[in-house]
């Protein structure tokens, strides 16, 4: 067992537009951070993660850098973040920053050079091609519909955006690239940042020759690309490089965010001896219910696959590498609405995900309003919707002629959106997240499900979230015990063990709106109940009924 503090952590995830608007413009902004303060650390939480507060003109909120030195004005000064980060400090918390190095607006001052001509000095610094026989260079799509390429008028060659148009990729075979990144970086880590949430960073290496993606689907021209780009070859020495060039001269922490990795490959990236990231947060779990055709395509959730997975995590990076642990974040929908019931369990069906959630060996990310139990969003009318890769995929889809209804039954499974709009803290109008109209609208549920309502109310989710964050910092076996998966075929119930020197925490969930009796596991000898989203556990541990959405958690052997 290897302790590190950032193992033990707990880390906050805020969505900085939709969290607290203090001047009144309808964004959330760093003021409104610095107001929320007490409330975070009321969590008992000890990271908070940042999305991306740097220069951007917004294509994709933020995730477009135009200038990585720079607080967007929407979010306020260079100043109001160093009062963020003091007062983070301050209160004994750590922040971590999001970095987006795999792409950068293309509004940045390398890609306006860039593009101006061949020889430009910083053409390098992107992947600029010709194209093939007067079209796109090869059939990648972009991961927001349409072709990976664009084309210039300029010069006529076409440049590579894995994402949007406006994000164009960094070719990160160029040592300056390299370099300049790392520089980044260190200045970031000079102002005080204590870690770094690193975004898609597995796609940096792009397959040499550039080949067609093999996955091209019958009725699209363009083929995903993300598992033939994803994990490419040389970016274990890139990563290696990195880390001995930034991460462990600053002994920063670090959780690298990969699609398209499996357990397997996601020790590779954290083993300790290694020496690339810290932790890693993953997709595989999140792509369960993703149809072939990819996450617009939904299929019905299997717990039975969703266990095969995270418990592969589980056991794969036991002792070597490191996992972080999320059910929920700004790209996924709200987890409650999407795997649970957010209408007759809501509570029970919230409280049972974060029970499984938190039992497991990982640091644990609580993202913004997962606490209070928000749910998916469904907007009326597609002009509501502000997420690009919605917007982009409802004008391709309806394009491609398929009705409309459709394609917004797909948008509100799986839309971005629904884990985006304003953070809920009371019954005022907004829901106290701004005084004025927000750039996204307010879940009408507000009213119902808020910050203010939850907060002395024993039974609230918030107060078991707190609970769970409490017994992460009691329990060791909660943070370093091995894990051991039991009823990996239950089709209805998720159950595992976690042991540490003679420590026993056996934790069982129901998935279901029905009772599922507990017959084959039972907690171990002289087990006492922990924890339980239910008011009183009745029964003794051997002849469970579980009732819907029931998690219960019991802990032997305390030392
Ligand atoms: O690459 C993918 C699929 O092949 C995506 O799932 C990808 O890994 C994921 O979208 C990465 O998300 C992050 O980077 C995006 C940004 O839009 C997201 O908000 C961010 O979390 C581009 O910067
Ligand atoms: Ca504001």
């Amino acid at each position: 067992m290897n302790k590190k503090w950032w193992k033990e952590a707990v880390i906050y995830h805020i969505y900085p537009r939709s969290f607290r608007d203090s001047n009144g413009d309808g964004i959330g902004d760093l003021q409104g951070i610095i107001e929320k303060l007490d409330y975070i650390q009321s969590l008992g939480v000890d990271i908070i993660w940042l999305g991306p507060v740097y220069a951007s003109p917004n294509d994709d909120n933020g995730y477009d850098v135009s200038d990585y030195y720079q607080i967007h004005d929407d979010f306020g000064t260079l100043e109001e973040w160093e009062r963020l980060k003091d007062d983070i400090h301050r209160r004994g918390m750590k922040i971590m920053m999001d970095i987006v190095l795999n792409h950068t607006s293309d509004e940045h001052a390398w890609f306006e050079a860039s593009r101006l001509s061949r020889d430009n000095p910083y053409r390098d610094y992107y992947h600029w091609h010709e194209g093939k026989e007067g079209r796109e260079p090869n059939n990648w799509g972009s991961v927001f519909s349409g072709s990976a390429w664009e084309q210039d008028p300029k010069t006529g060659d076409y440049y590579l955006h894995l994402f949007s148009r406006k994000q164009p990729d960094l070719n990160w075979g160029n040592p300056k690239v390299r370099e300049a990144m790392y520089s980044m970086m260190r200045y970031w880590l000079d102002k005080g940042v204590d870690g770094f949430r690193l975004d898609a960073v597995n796609l940096l290496c792009k397959p040499d020759g550039l080949p067609d993606s093999p996955l091209a689907a019958a009725d699209s021209e363009f083929a995903p690309c993300g598992p033939l780009v994803a994990n490419g070859e040389g970016i274990h020495g890139i990563f290696q490089e990195m880390n001995r060039e930034v991460f462990s001269p600053a002994q920063t922490f670090t959780i690298a965010e990969m699609a398209n990795v499996t357990a397997e490959e996601g020790l590779l990236y954290t083993a300790s001896d290694r020496l690339e990231f810290n932790s890693i947060i993953g997709f595989e779990h999140m792509d369960v219910d993703n149809g072939p055709n990819g996450r617009w395509e939904t299929i019905p959730f299997d717990l039975v696959a969703l266990k095969r997975i995270l418990n592969s995590w589980q056991t794969a990076l036991n002792g070597r590498g490191w996992f972080g642990l999320y059910l929920n974040n700004h790209d996924q929908p709200r987890v409650v609405s999407r795997w649970g019931n957010d209408v007759a369990y809501w509570k029970e069906s919230a409280t049972m995900f974060a029970t499984c959630l938190h039992m497991m060996q990982g640091t644990l990310f609580i993202y913004q309003g997962e606490e209070i139990g928000m749910t998916n969003m469904k907007f009326a009318d597609i002009t509501q919707y502000r997420d690009i890769e919605t917007l982009n995929y409802y004008r391709h889809e309806t394009a491609m002629g398929r009705p409309q209804e459709q394609v917004m039954a797909d948008i509100y499974t799986k839309s971005r959106d629904n884990a985006r709009t304003p953070m809920q803290w009371n019954t005022e109008p907004h829901a106290g997240f701004s005084s004025s109209e927000p750039w996204i609208g307010v879940n009408p549920n507000f009213t119902d499900i808020n910050v203010e309502a939850q907060e002395d109310d024993p039974a609230s989710i918030l107060n078991y979230y707190r609970l769970l964050v409490q017994l992460r910092k009691r329990h060791d076996v909660i943070v370093y015990g091995d894990f051991t998966p039991l009823l990996e075929d239950h089709p209805a119930i998720y159950a595992y063990q976690r042991t540490l020197c003679g420590e026993k925490l056996f934790v069982v969930a129901n998935f279901t709106a029905e009772e599922q009796k507990l017959t084959a596991v039972k907690a171990p000898e002289n087990a006492k109940l922990l924890l339980a989203n239910y008011e009183k556990a009745d029964g003794e541990p051997d002849e469970l009924v579980l009732r819907p959405y029931e998690a219960r958690v019991y802990l032997a052997g305390t030392a």
